[in-house]
């Protein structure tokens, strides 16, 4: 029977010199294709040993490493779900993602072991490990005591193999289900449309728990067999000096623009690259512009998300086109909608739908949501709205989603006003996405103090930062007396976007 785990498939294209390097890190380490094969093994049987139930939750929130990534695999290979947390979160968003996920084991960084081990334990989740980025913790001590030997899970291709958190229009955040045949078709048809060649070299300078840099990323350079150059963090500057060793670099424009704030990038810094890949996010014509001047190089933009992978890519050899992100992959069927539930043609303005083998198996435990973002036909919902182009290029205008995107991470304004309209003497707040040189659009929030309270925007903000990620925090806080309203009395936030757009004006 064959087996649709996705590690049979990652590691089947493993190079036949186990002893070559496949991982090289920004402090000096070498990890061979050997040593991702035993330390996978190892970390699987780990796994094994402690008899979760089919389909357990494996949650992860650390520091990025290369065990971090093969923690991931182990999960994987050994047919359980991997469900990545931004390192950024505090403890009401982990006690949520905890209490809803039901996770059998979670993994944290060593500093946040108290407060996370005890929200494990309080929600009846009792293996909690630690593993930090120094290749230290109790995850790699009980795993050093396990066999180097461990026969991939055979898996179904609707299996599941991680659950995303991705934050939804109202309410709390929804974990997007996604199985092996999921990611596994889409990082085989990446792999054919951005030409993976032998001998690439992949430059990870992104965060590993969300889908650009755990899958995109990670999937498109082992599906390859290619050795991949392993930043513990984005930093511009190394960037630039490990690039002549590159062919392929990954990156949200804003990693874009802060690498045109490096005179060292030029022509010769890039003579070895093939392929700059950019999405999360819009990327502005500016920078793709300024990207091809200074470098020679066009960025090739592609558009996903959380409950589809990769949707559609500019092409390889084709024109890649700045402002579109090109057309749907092979695979995957797109439309653009009206108000009616009709199909636009080219040039009008509608609601982007999809379907493919990569779009999710549904929302973790909400079948009605799911049922909701799905049309009779099969399509999924992106709330993306856009339109394609008489030369068949998908543009991205806007969002139907009340959704800010900042620096790559999402950001939901419902969440954060939510939060807002419950401290003292909040009478009302909005939440609006602005323009921003560096994070391309950042929060800024608005709010009405109740009669008779005064009400201080930098305290709300300093408020807001003792509970939640920091990437969520709002970089503005402005106290008014009303806000603007349509005859249905619903805030008008359009109406605060263009009053407060040119807050950030480079
Ligand atoms: C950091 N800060 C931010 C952000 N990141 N503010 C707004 N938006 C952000 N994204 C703030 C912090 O709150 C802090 O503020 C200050 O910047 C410094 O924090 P630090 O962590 O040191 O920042 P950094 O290291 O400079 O990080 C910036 C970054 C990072 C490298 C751009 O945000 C990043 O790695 N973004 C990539 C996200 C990503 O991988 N997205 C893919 C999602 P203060 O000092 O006030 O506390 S996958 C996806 O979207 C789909 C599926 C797809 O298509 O790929
Ligand atoms: P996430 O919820 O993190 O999966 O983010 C998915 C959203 O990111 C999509 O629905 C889009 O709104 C946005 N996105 C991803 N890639 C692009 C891109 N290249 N251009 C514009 N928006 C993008």
């Amino acid at each position: 029977m064959k087996n649709n785990n996705l590690f049979a498939a990652l590691r089947a294209a493993f190079p036949d010199d186990l002893d070559a390097s496949a991982v090289e890190t920004d402090n000096g380490l070498f990890y061979s294709w050997r040593d991702l094969e035993r330390g996978t093994a190892m970390l699987a049987n780990l796994l094994v040993s402690l008899q979760l139930p089919a389909g357990a939750r494996i949650a992860v929130q650390v520091e990025k490493s290369v065990e971090a990534m093969m923690l991931y695999l182990a999960t994987l290979r050994a047919g359980y779900v991997f469900l990545p947390l931004n390192t950024a979160y505090q403890s009401a968003e982990m006690a949520y993602f905890i209490a809803n996920a039901e996770p059998s084991v979670v993994v944290c960084s060593r500093k946040n072991f108290g407060w996370v081990s005890k929200i494990a334990f309080q929600q009846g989740t009792y293996n909690v490990f630690s593993l930090d980025d120094n290749r230290s913790g109790s995850l790699l001590d009980r795993a050093a005591q396990c066999s180097d030997r461990h026969e991939v899970v055979q898996c179904k291709a609707e299996d599941l193999a991680a659950i995303l958190y991705t934050s939804g229009t109202t309410g709390r955040s929804k974990g997007a289900m996604l199985s092996h045949g999921n990611m596994l078709s889409n990082a085989q048809v990446l792999k054919d449309y951005w030409a993976w060649k032998p001998g690439d070299v992949l430059i990870h300078a992104l965060p590993i728990f969300h889908v650009h840099g755990l899958f995109v990323a990670i999937h498109g350079a082992l599906i390859n067999g290619s050795k991949m150059i392993w930043l513990s963090k984005f930093d511009p500057q190394l960037v630039v000096d490990k690039l002549p060793e590159a062919t392929v670099f990954m990156g949200v424009p804003t990693l874009y623009v802060r690498l045109l704030a490096e005179l060292g990038l030029t022509r010769e810094t890039c003579r070895n690259m093939r392929l700059f890949v950019a999405g999360s996010a819009p990327l502005l014509i500016e920078t793709f512009r300024a990207w091809q001047e200074r470098t020679g190089h066009t960025i090739l933009e592609r558009y996903g998300m959380s409950e589809t992978a990769m949707l559609t890519s500019n092409p390889y050899d084709g024109e890649r086109r700045g402002g579109t992100v090109g057309f749907a992959l092979p695979g995957v069927t797109l439309r653009v909608q009206g108000d009616r539930g009709q199909t636009l043609p080219a040039g009008e303005v509608g609601g982007i739908e999809v379907k493919g083998p990569n779009v999710f198996q549904g929302y973790w435990r909400m079948p009605e949501k799911t049922k909701e973002e799905f049309t009779a036909d099969g399509y999924f919902r992106t709330g993306d709205v856009g339109k394609i182009d008489e030369r068949g290029y998908i543009h991205i205008v806007g969002r139907s989603k009340d959704l800010i995107i900042s620096g790559g991470y999402n950001v939901y304004p419902a969440e954060i006003e939510g939060y807002i309209n419950d401290m003292p003497g909040v009478a009302e707040s909005a939440v609006v996405g602005v323009p921003h040189p560096d994070f391309g659009e950042v929060g800024v929030a608005i709010v009405i103090a109740k009669p008779g309270s005064t009400l201080d925007g930098d305290a709300i903000i300093a408020a807001l930062k003792a509970g939640l990620a920091n990437f969520k925090i709002p970089k503005r806080c402005f106290v008014v007396n009303e806000l603007p309203r349509n005859t249905m009395g619903k805030v008008q936030k359009n109406l605060l976007r263009e009053q407060y757009k040119a807050l950030f004006a480079a």
